[in-house]
């Protein structure tokens, strides 16, 4: 029991300290309080093709993202075909285990700064993890076939067939030093043959509860020289003439590409209209005694970038269940988890309403700061009020909180610290939050529903 009375005291603890570096940074997407409930992974599902297989049509495409300081970046990605905005990273791909999966990529012609495709001269994508992929058409690369920009109308096909569940990247396979930190890169997650509830088989996660968190980090920099070199006019290997890989100093560090606090904006937020998925993580408490069984949220980590990075949740151990889409043989106890470049892992995080503080249960004993110790700084905060779970209380009237139901919020984060900053100023960057909702609700016999009050 002493477990849950530490966690409350955290949550306390983080939703004063975060409360700081939100009002301190102004972000191009809304803050918690515009209630992110749209957050789990959005999957493409790509076309069914003649032949039965799942077919995406991609193309590299150059854009802007925006970062919460307000400077905007220059960069690559894929993007579907057809789709009017360029979008970072690229589209999550989700298939289903046994399918057969193909990939058409084409780099349109380059529409200097205007969302065309990408002045690289050649580009390619890799799929990591998976076994006999074949590439046909384009030109031979050092991994794999490439688009040769040269040639007007050139494709190449990627066809795999998906046979290991699990999280996966994809990625550029040429001059990835380069194309990698430009963005492109991408999620793929292939379900097993059990059904879209499971992670891997019997491991069964609330399907309503799925986050795929996609690591990156970026040296604008680069980014501007790569921007400049093709508003000169330069194509091909003469746009990546200036560009030194070794002198690479990140500045933004990225959960889907976008920045904390840009993070636990909603998906599809239209604020971010180039950075469509959001990052905060989402779970429904489990009250052991109500007779329901709340199922675990499954989070997915990628790291598309170059650099490791140390991520941990605050207030509560996850699951670890798998890593680079192969599970292990029991599940592990994970907190801080070292993702190394390229790698995946799979986690399950639940939270057990283990002393009924949703205030349904005897009060716990806890000593509770007094309001006036709690800094609210900036006026903001993510505290309700109430240190029970689904409570809310009044705050001064100065503070602004983002709390829609008394749900919990916690910080979950690079614990390299100079990644949580954007451009040096801090907190952004690789963070993002958990938020913790009350558990489920019996509204008539055998039916149950997320709080109404927290949607
Ligand atoms: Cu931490």
């Amino acid at each position: 029991m002493a477990f849950s009375t530490r966690n409350k005291l955290a949550a306390i603890i983080a939703v004063a300290a975060m409360a700081g570096g939100l009002a301190a940074v102004t972000g191009g997407g809304s803050p918690a309080g515009a209630a992110p409930a749209t957050s789990t992974v959005i999957c493409d599902n790509g076309t069914v093709a003649p032949d039965g297989a799942i077919e995406y049509n991609l193309e590299a495409r150059d854009g802007y993202i925006q970062e919460p300081d307000g400077n905007t970046v220059y960069a690559w990605s894929y993007t579907s075909v057809g789709q009017p905005l360029f979008q970072f990273p690229g589209p999550t791909m989700c298939i289903d285990e046994g399918a057969t999966v193909r990939v058409v990529l084409t780099n349109p012609d380059h529409v200097d700064n205007l969302s065309g495709g990408i002045p690289a001269a050649t580009t390619s994508i890799l799929f990591p993890g998976q076994v006999g992929v074949t590439a046909t058409g384009g030109v031979a690369g050092l991994l794999t076939q490439e688009v040769d920009s040269a040639v007007p109308g050139d494709s190449v096909t990627y066809e795999f067939v998906a046979s290991a569940p699990g999280t996966y990247i994809y990625q550029s396979g040429t001059d990835q030093a380069v194309q990698v930190q430009m963005g492109m890169f991408g999620g793929l997650i292939i379900y097993p043959a059990v059904g879209r509830g499971f992670a891997y088989d019997g491991e069964p996660f609330d399907t309503t509860h799925e986050y795929l968190l996609l690591f990156h980090e970026m040296d604008p920099d680069l980014h501007t020289e790569v921007e400049l070199a093709s508003r000169n006019g330069l194509v091909g290997d003469a746009v990546l003439s200036n560009y030194h890989p070794l002198d690479r100093k990140s500045r933004y560090w990225t959960i889907n590409g976008r920045s904390f606090p840009d993070v636990i904006a909603p998906n599809n937020a239209p604020t971010l209209p180039t950075q469509p998925y959001g990052g905060l993580v989402r779970v429904n408490a489990d009250d052991p005694t109500d007779g329901f069984d709340q199922l675990p949220s499954l989070v997915r980590y990628g790291n598309a970038g170059l650099e490791n990075h140390p991520f941990h949740p605050h207030g509560n151990t996850l699951r670890l269940i798998a890593q680079d889409g192969r599970p292990f043989p029991d599940e592990i106890e994970a907190y801080t988890k070292t993702v190394a470049a390229g790698q995946t892992f799979d986690l399950l995080a639940s939270w057990e309403d283990v002393e009924a503080w949703q205030g349904n249960g005897a009060p716990t004993p806890i000593n509770v700061p007094a309001l006036d110790n709690l800094v609210f700084k900036g006026g903001a905060s993510f505290y309700s009020g109430d240190p029970n779970l689904g409570q809310k209380q009044d705050l001064p009237a100065t503070v602004t909180s983002y709390s829609v139901c008394g749900e919990y919020y916690f910080p979950w984060h690079s614990h390299a610290l100079q990644e949580i900053v954007n451009y040096n100023e801090g907190f952004g960057g690789m963070l993002t939050l958990w938020r913790v909702d009350p558990p489920m609700e019996e509204v008539s016999p055998g039916v149950w529903q997320p709080t109404a009050a927290c949607n």
